[in-house]
């Protein structure tokens, strides 16, 4: 910590000649912060011509869309190095390639996606790409399986828990997802026609039980190396290319959680297509986000039960059958966790551009509040959800 500052453009850009390695550092100019993000400063770095050509990016020691009120370790950008280092191994096609990082500075050098875009915009826009989902799929399967019990030495599995111990960035999410929302509080922020909503979610206690025993499966379920935050905001999409960046909440936790929080994405931009392109016209965008969560989910699923079923080296979890219930149970906490993104993201600090974009005020209203009904609805009926065709047939009949 000794040594932190925070970077300006010029910092930004003697780092990234030092550290990008580039044959001649002198093509490095000039730097354009463009972080959009809850937290930390992004630096693009252009050369004489104004390309992009590398990105620089720090953690700040506070909550960027907060200020200094909220401090934040900046251990975090250690932990989002690493875990992307870790997830890179095992999916380089679909991880940033993280090329330098250094923990007393909070910053890290990674490649530059300019021809790639944040997969949110894209939806928003109805822009569909076809091998995002699968691809999705793949990195969730690959970096998943590869970092849990099924593929790992005991050891070294108890090595990465360790390493990767991430309280300050888990603590986020502990009381963003399962406190906040459920009782009054200074963060939430929800539309003031929401209020009779909110408060019926406060005073129902059989919902208030499961999010209760989602959060505890968060708190202890040390399964995979998580990505923590794997959302719209955090998959670059290019066509036949998806990449993952921004894993500062990676931990080891419950498989389900990444699952739940990637179809909870698409879940949120499913509410939020009539806002956009007016119900009638929203209909054929909204079976294709349906069948984006359909193919995500068959994906993970059938990759993660190869691997498993050919590379598990522990008898005991060999054991035929196991891994088929071990799925299950991933599929039971994504559909619970996927409900909790959506009230989280709704009624909570931290909002999506599908639904805050939406310009006409009553539709936003109506599509938020629908999200918000959602989210109950899964978290409250996950375990009578059995496969992804169950969900898209409740999904379709709740909306
Ligand atoms: C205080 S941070 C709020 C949210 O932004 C991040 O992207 C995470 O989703 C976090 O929950
Ligand atoms: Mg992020």
């Amino acid at each position: 910590m000794s040594q932190y500052r925070t970077f300006t453009a010029a910092d930004a850009v003697a780092y990234a000649q030092q550290f990008g390695g580039f044959d001649d550092p002198t093509m490095l100019v000039d730097a354009q912060e463009v972080g959009d993000g809850n937290l930390n400063l992004v630096f693009k770095i252009l050369d004489p011509q104004g390309v992009s050509r590398i990105i620089v990016k720090q953690a700040l020691p506070y909550v960027r869309c907060v200020g200094e009120t909220w401090p934040l370790t900046i251990d975090r950008a250690r932990l989002e190095a690493q875990t992307l280092v870790a997830h890179y191994q095992h999916s380089p096609q679909h991880t940033v390639n993280i090329l330098h990082y250094d923990a007393s500075l909070a910053v890290m050098v990674m490649e530059d996606l300019s021809d790639h875009r944040i997969w949110r915009g894209e939806l928003v826009r109805g822009q569909h790409y076809p091998q995002a989902t699968t691809q999705l799929g793949e990195y969730l399967a690959q970096t998943l399986f590869h970092t849990s019990d099924f593929w790992l030495h005991p050891h070294e599995k108890k090595a990465q828990v360790a390493r990767f111990i991430n309280p300050e960035m888990c603590e986020i999410t502990e009381e963003l997802f399962f406190n906040d929302p459920y009782q009054p509080h200074a963060r939430n922020n929800y539309p003031a026609a929401l209020e009779p909503q909110v408060v019926a979610l406060r005073s129902d206690k059989a919902l208030k039980l499961a999010v209760a025993q989602l959060k505890y499966r968060f708190l202890t379920q040390a399964e995979a190396l998580l990505h923590g935050d794997i959302h719209s905001g955090s998959i670059f999409v290019a066509e036949g290319s998806l990449k993952v960046i921004d894993a500062e909440f990676g931990y080891v936790g419950p498989v389900g959680f990444d699952i739940g929080t990637a179809v909870g994405n698409l879940l949120l931009n499913y509410c939020a297509l009539p806002g956009h392109f007016g119900p009638r016209d929203a209909d054929s965008y909204r079976e294709q986000r349906l069948e984006d969560i359909r193919v995500l989910w068959l994906t993970f699923a059938g990759r993660f039960s190869a691997l498993a079923l050919n590379n598990t080296r522990d008898s005991a979890l060999a054991t035929e059958g196991y891994v088929a219930h071990f799925l299950q149970k991933v599929w039971t906490d994504a559909v619970g966790f996927c409900g909790t993104e959506l009230i989280r993201r709704t009624i909570g600090l931290s909002h999506v551009a599908d639904l805050e974009s939406i310009e006409d005020k009553e539709m936003r209203l109506a599509c938020v509040g629908a999200a918000i009904e959602l989210g109950r609805f899964l978290i409250l009926i996950a375990e009578q959800i059995d496969s992804v065709d169950e969900l898209i047939a409740r999904v379709r009949q709740k909306s």
